[in-house]
């Protein structure tokens, strides 16, 4: 486990020298027919709206899901996450760039290497514990790293980049 911490840390380090372009995922964006939750900006070569790309909770739900159970701040138990991957919601709009500035409903916003969405398998959970996530309860959409499963995310680093309430995500260069 040690030997491939390493290799993942020394492919980390390798992702965060270059600028990364998400699989493209053919095809056009279709505009959302609900109420968008989502927008993503930026370095993007897919949109649907003037405001650049816009998801609404159909869209979101309509990507390959992907679930974590794991220990958070947030919660005194571990919960179970539901969503796309990052990394997936990037392709479906043809991001490239190096750094995403993911920005929430309380105004909060925390800069995430893209990187992060390759190496590791980040969740965009709509769903907890198999609900909707409300927004009292830091939805409707919260990124979440698999903490539990791999331990070196337990940090304040990871934890600062894991915005809950997300409402934007800005593809920079
Ligand atoms: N939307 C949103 N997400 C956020 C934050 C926030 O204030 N708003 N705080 C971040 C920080 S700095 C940390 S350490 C964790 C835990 O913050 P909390 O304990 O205030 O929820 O959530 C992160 N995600
Ligand atoms: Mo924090």
């Amino acid at each position: 486990m040690q030997f491939m911490s390493r290799i993942v840390a020394a492919f980390a380090l390798i992702f965060s020298l270059s600028s990364w372009q998400a699989d493209a995922d053919s095809g056009a964006l279709p505009p959302p027919q609900g109420t968008p939750i989502l927008t993503m900006t930026g370095a993007i070569a897919k949109t649907n709206a003037d405001a650049g790309a816009q998801f609404d909770a159909a869209m979101i739900a309509a990507l390959p899901r992907h679930a974590i159970t794991t220990g958070t701040p947030w919660y005194d138990e571990p919960r179970t996450f539901e969503g796309p991957l990052l990394r997936d919601v990037l392709a479906a709009v043809g991001a490239s760039g190096k750094t995403l500035t993911v920005a929430a409903l309380n105004d909060y916003a925390s800069d995430v290497p893209f990187s992060d969405a390759l190496t590791y398998d980040v969740v965009i959970a709509d769903r907890i514990d198999g609900q909707p996530i409300p927004i009292r309860d830091r939805g409707p959409l919260f990124i979440i790293y698999p903490f539990d499963q791999v331990p070196a995310l337990k940090s304040e680093q990871y934890y600062q980049r894991s915005v809950w309430q997300v409402k934007s995500i800005k593809v920079q260069p």
